[in-house]
């Protein structure tokens, strides 16, 4: 070896030594602590970053206004503010009693990941390092993932996020924090004639094209989850087409309340 490579290759072990230690320091914007939305019992990103008042705003989009249990539903957390250039955020999804409700699933794993608990505690959506845009300026930047609703009818559902529109100077200063809560309604207890999809009062093969409309075509709503919920294990999918099929043409047993 040239006396001149060994001095080029200590030199970059020194050089990657060195950069060590900022890529350390800068973990923090590579994903939040858990705990941050704002939620009952949470404090939010101010506990390090600024409390100035911004000009800009969070908001999460997609949230259904009553969720059907099982069912996946697209989320976005959206954050804008006028002249800052890098993006952050938590989110976290509750029950009434505070514990976490229903399952995230990451879609885009480059910009969210998850931190994920046993129940009853809380989950986590937060961004990556690649996920906070550095360098998009004003936004608005989006986050997108699934929210799975719980398998069983929990009673009302609280979203809670927190989100940091930065001025990317890799440091806490100068940042905005935001906050924002949405809530899901609990689905009707309504189960009085199970099988009866678009409630109607009877059950027969309409039910079943009402069904199929809603799954595949993007029919009209359920009007009791319940009742569609033939097989009475949520979610409402496919296998209750079946099970309403065997119900009315091959004597298979009667649709059942969940
Ligand atoms: C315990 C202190 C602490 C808390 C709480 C905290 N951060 Fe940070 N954050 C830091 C530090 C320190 C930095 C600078 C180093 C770095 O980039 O990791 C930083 C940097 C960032 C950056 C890049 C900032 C810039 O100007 O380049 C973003 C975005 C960010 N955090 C988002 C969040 C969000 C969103 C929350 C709340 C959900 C949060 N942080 C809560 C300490 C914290
Ligand atoms: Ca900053
Ligand atoms: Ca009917
Ligand atoms: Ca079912």
């Amino acid at each position: 070896m040239s006396r001149r490579l060994a001095v080029l290759i200590t030199g970059g072990l020194i050089l990657s030594g060195v950069t060590l230690v900022p890529m350390m320091v800068a973990s923090y914007s590579s994903g939040p602590l858990d705990g941050l939305t704002g939620a009952p019992g949470e404090s939010t990103c101010t506990a390090c970053h600024g409390t100035a008042a911004g000009d800009g705003s969070l908001s999460i989009l997609g949230v259904p206004t009553t969720y059907i249990p099982g069912q996946g539903y697209t989320i976005t957390v959206r954050l804008e503010d006028e002249g800052q250039q890098r993006w952050g955020f938590e989110l976290t999804a509750i029950d009434p009693e505070g514990a976490g409700a229903g399952t995230f699933i990451i879609t885009a794993p480059t910009l969210t990941q998850l931190s994920d608990h046993p129940a009853p505690s809380r989950d986590y959506v937060k961004h990556t390092s690649n996920g906070t845009f550095n360098g998009a300026p004003h936004g608005p930047v989006n986050w997108n993932f699934t929210w799975q609703a719980p398998l069983a009818n929990i009673g009302q559902v609280r979203f809670y996020a927190a989100g940091n529109a930065a001025n990317g100077n890799l440091t806490s200063t100068g940042d905005f924090i935001y906050t924002a809560s949405r809530t899901a309604n609990a689905p009707a207890v309504c189960c009085d004639l199970p099988g009866d999809v678009n409630n109607n009062g009877s059950v027969n093969i309409i039910d079943i094209t009402y069904l199929i409309a809603y799954l595949y075509k993007s029919g009209p709503a359920l009007p009791c989850p319940d009742e569609a919920n033939a097989n009475g294990i949520y979610p409402v999918n496919i296998i209750d087409v079946a099970y309403l099929l065997s119900t009315l043409y091959k004597n298979g047993p009667d649709p059942v309340c969940p």
